[in-house]
């Protein structure tokens, strides 16, 4: 007769088993989020490193590969209407230099720089639909270049909200691009000064709903329109926190216009990205924000030491030691604000990491709620790898329910 349950002379093999089993059991909870949950891996751009970023085929690929997340940047057009560019300028992105004249460039000033190119705001939405996206690296593929249309933000939403299940929510990031300059255009086309953020919001509360558990955050690297729009609406806000460069010493450089955000510099405020993340600076971003998105150099300290760590011959930024948190992270869970790193790349430096998959993996263990990365596939990866060292309840539970058999057998056998 065949046993379900294990006869008695089994027992010391069985409960040697099981001992092994959670002898060899990882620690449980190694996930040093601020809540606890797995974090997020968000489609910077899309799937960036694949496809000409901000088209609909970008996020769609990012989708596939598990982003939770899919992040449009916003510019408006001349007639209003919100699109996805990394920049108000179109010249590297897309191919409008050879569908307009050279008449159609202007000059304008950018956070304070002076430039001459394509501005988005001087196109029309139906111009800027016979437009098609190019891929801006030169070391990225260039294959898709002239298939993609640039969309807009109800087509994105669109792709989002269809592409979400009852088991997985397909969430969106929009960033707010330069948001005083799009203040001193509307104002110069008769629009309201806050025109840009009210249309996202409006845009955003008709498909969402006014929710902070809605499936959104809304971030910018200004700080005065993220204060505006804390009292316009429950959806998740975001600081992103900027610099111009990472010194040999893991110091940041913070060299115009990089080194605050512009809405401060226009204001007079002299406070730069590095003093948003003291404790002072959490505190007042805590007032209208619920998370920061910083550079990754602001979390991790890496040291150009002159050491070759990988033994190419070369000295890159991949070669950087590693000296773990710089604390900001840990002081602003402390403050109850998700961290957002960015941005991470398979085909850039990694800054004291020469694999990119071990890079997300380290700042994952280090306690970020998510990662800016241009492939997503890659972030799903160290997810994966970092998750699968906790294990899971269930797990738990069937040991525990095979040492209360083991015990209750053990105990008819006396
Ligand atoms: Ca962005
Ligand atoms: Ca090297």
């Amino acid at each position: 007769m065949q046993h379900i349950v294990p006869q008695a002379r089994h027992l010391p093999q069985l409960l040697l088993v099981v001992a092994c089993a959670i002898a060899t059991a990882p620690a449980a909870a190694t996930l040093n989020t601020l809540n606890g949950q797995a974090p997020l891996v968000i489609g910077h751009r899309g799937a960036s490193g694949y496809l000409p970023e901000h088209t609909l085929a970008s996020y769609a690929r990012a989708i596939d590969q598990g982003a939770d997340f899919i992040e449009p940047d916003l510019v408006l057009t001349k007639d209003g209407y919100l699109i996805a560019r990394h920049e108000p300028v179109l010249d590297g992105t897309t191919d409008v230099a050879t569908k307009f004249g050279s008449d159609r460039r202007s000059t304008r000033l950018l956070d304070g720089v002076s430039t001459t190119a394509y501005f988005a705001n001087d196109f029309t939405l139906a111009e800027i639909k016979t437009l098609r996206a190019v891929q801006p690296s030169a070391a990225r593929d260039q294959s898709f270049n002239g298939q993609f249309e640039i969309p807009t933000l109800d087509e994105i939403i669109a792709l989002a909200q269809s592409r979400s299940t009852a088991a997985r929510n397909v969430g969106i990031y929009p960033e707010l691009k330069h948001s005083t300059f799009f203040k001193q255009e509307s104002l110069a086309q008769g629009r309201s000064a806050t025109y840009f953020e009210d249309a996202l919001v409006s845009k955003l509360h008709a498909a969402y709903g006014n929710a902070a558990g809605a499936p959104v955050f809304i971030q910018s690297f200004e700080s005065a329109n993220l204060r505006y729009l804390n009292g316009q609406t429950d959806i998740r806000l975001v600081q992103l926190i900027d610099a111009n460069d990472v010194n040999p010493d893991g110091s940041l450089d913070l060299s115009a216009p990089y080194g605050q955000p512009y809405d401060f510099t226009v204001a007079n405020d002299p406070r730069t990205f590095a003093d948003l993340l003291t404790a002072d600076g959490l505190e007042f971003i805590n007032d209208y924000a619920d998370g920061i998105g910083p550079w990754k150099p602001y979390l991790v300290k890496t040291v150009a030491d002159g050491v070759d760590r990988n033994g190419d011959g070369a000295l890159t930024l991949n070669d950087r030691r590693v000296d773990g948190s710089t604390g900001v992270i840990e002081l602003a869970h402390s403050r109850g604000l998700l961290v957002h790193a960015y941005t991470f790349r398979n085909d850039a430096s990694g800054y004291g990491f020469a694999d990119p998959q071990a890079e997300i993996e380290y700042y994952f263990r280090a306690g970020v709620d998510g990662v800016f990365t241009d492939f997503p596939d890659t972030g799903v990866a160290a997810l994966n790898a970092v998750t699968a060292a906790v294990p899971e309840p269930q797990t738990y539970a069937l040991m525990l329910g095979g040492l209360a058999l083991m015990g209750a057998l053990v105990r008819r056998r006396r």
